[in-house]
């Protein structure tokens, strides 16, 4: 106490010292003198240059938003529907640290299973988060705090910022096989050798589905050789799942690799979002779960994930978890939402598997486009998911009618949001300085930003920048 009482003296006498001199201008603009411009984000900076860029001929295939055929923005019917029985409402006061609760309950269902053992065992600490990127953060600022020291081990390639929460969260990185560009598929053996060299009881970040850049899943075959690779490692797996119903259409299927784990007895954590799957990019909601021994050990836990939350944002914001919950919590909303998953985003997501060897073009089970469960929904969004899978057909088609000397198979075999394309960081940037089409500079292309209007223009530019290679 008294070491602290002279530590805050002391810094006040520094604090009053330092401020002398604050009454010229030129020395109070030098706090920050030594601040340097920090880099741009290789996603979100693709979309601060494209909007800066006057040409009317600017493409953005950057970041992962869906978008319909003149690159609008889409709502789905669910969302639309929830907003207009929470419009009016007299709550707006804060929600707890941990947020909504019935959103939580709704998500972990959505990840463990409807009759999971461990929701009815109360084993699973979770906690509403700002989206998948705040549930990813909160989990490094948790594995540092509580296991100080310990690394993370990111796959490559991997979604960017990955990389920046461990750093921020100072957790030590490592990284694991997971892409053979020459295959344009799963790199299985490397990731297999990682996964058992790495020393015992290491943490470990896996892309639950429709890994984000590559569109490149395990089969569950492999999956399950995973998790037992894990158990006999004893190593931590944390789910990234920010695209749940993209890979199959069917979020529960999408959910396999976590429940194989979860099967195979871990104790893992996951982190999820709606940007993606309900459309709700900018109302930032999502969870964080991490499945404990017991119930006494969640609360402790979660407990923890709070008082983490509390010094940052206090608590997570109400409007967006409100959808969620009105969507999840009522079974028609509920099945209205399901539907849209399935109609909207799947086809260009589904007919594509990779079995080691080569791609199996085909619709998944679950795949219901053009069964009579849908007709009320299949006009528009129908028309959104046949433009996706022309789009990919269309692009690759172009560049192989330009003549291009390149195989462009992959563009119509890769499951996801994106197109892994292979583009050099230096024909991306030819692509943009040449012909104002942004993506980001490892070559991945945004298969929603790409229309009708754009993809001729689009074509002919990566066939000029790649011809000669
Ligand atoms: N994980 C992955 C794998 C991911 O691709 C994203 C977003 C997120 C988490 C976080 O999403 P959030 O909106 O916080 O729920 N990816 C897209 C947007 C971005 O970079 O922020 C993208 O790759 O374009």
């Amino acid at each position: 106490m008294a070491m602290m009482a002279r530590t805050i003296r002391n810094s006040a006498s520094r604090c009053t010292m330092m401020s002398r001199p604050i009454f010229g201008l030129r020395s109070m603009s030098s706090w920050w003198k030594n601040v340097e411009p920090a880099p741009k984000d290789p996603i979100l900076g693709v979309t601060e240059a494209f909007l800066a860029d006057p040409s009317p001929d600017k493409v953005n295939v950057g970041v992962g938003a869906y978008r319909d055929d003149n690159g609008k923005p889409v709502v789905l019917d669910c969302v639309r529907e929830a907003e207009r029985r929470i419009a009016g409402t007299s709550f707006m006061e804060y929600l707890p640290m941990g947020g909504s609760v019935k959103m939580v309950e709704e998500t972990l269902k959505l990840a463990y299973g409807d009759n999971s053992e461990f929701i009815k065992d109360k084993r699973i600490a979770a906690v509403q988060s700002l989206s998948g990127t705040g549930a990813c953060r909160l989990f490094a600022d948790f594995q540092t705090r509580f296991n100080p020291g310990s690394q993370i081990y990111i796959p490559v390639p991997t979604w960017s910022n990955h990389h920046n929460i461990w750093r921020d969260a100072q957790v030590p990185q490592k990284t694991y096989h997971y892409y053979h560009p020459e295959t344009k598929g799963l790199d299985f053996k490397g990731l297999m050798d990682d996964v058992k060299n790495a020393p015992e009881g290491s943490f470990f970040l896996l892309h639950a589905c429709a890994h984000n850049p590559t569109g490149v899943d395990p089969t569950e075959e492999q999956w399950r050789e995973i998790s037992q690779l894990f158990k006999a490692k004893n190593h931590f797996a944390f789910f990234d799942m920010a695209y749940q119903g993209f890979a199959s259409g069917d979020p529960a299927r999408d959910a396999k690799s976590i429940r194989i784990f979860l099967e195979d007895g871990h104790h893992i954590g996951i982190s999820q979002s709606y940007a993606k799957n309900m459309g709700l990019y900018g109302q930032r909601v999502g969870c964080l779960s991490v499945l404990c021994e017991n119930e006494k050990q969640a609360v402790t836990v979660k407990s923890q994930l709070q008082q983490l939350a509390r010094p940052m944002y206090s608590n997570p914001p109400l409007h967006g978890a409100q959808i969620v919950s009105t969507i999840l919590g009522d079974p028609e909303l509920k099945s209205l939402w399901l539907k849209e998953v399935k109609v909207t985003f799947p086809c260009f997501m589904c007919a594509h598997t990779f079995d080691g060897e080569s791609y199996l073009i085909k619709h998944v089970e679950s795949h219901v486009v053009f069964d009579n469960s849908t007709k009320e929904l299949e006009s528009d969004k129908q028309i959104m998911a046949d433009r996706i899978i022309g789009m990919r057909t269309t692009l690759r088609e172009s560049l192989e009618k330009l003549g291009s000397p390149l195989s462009w198979e992959h563009v119509t075999k890769q499951i996801g949001m994106f197109c892994y394309s292979g583009l050099t960081p230096e024909q991306v940037d030819r692509l943009t300085s040449e012909y104002h089409i942004y993506m980001t500079r490892n070559g991945r292309i945004s298969m929603a930003g790409v229309t009708t209007g754009n993809v001729g223009y689009l074509a002919n530019a990566i066939h000029e920048v790649t011809k000669s290679s």
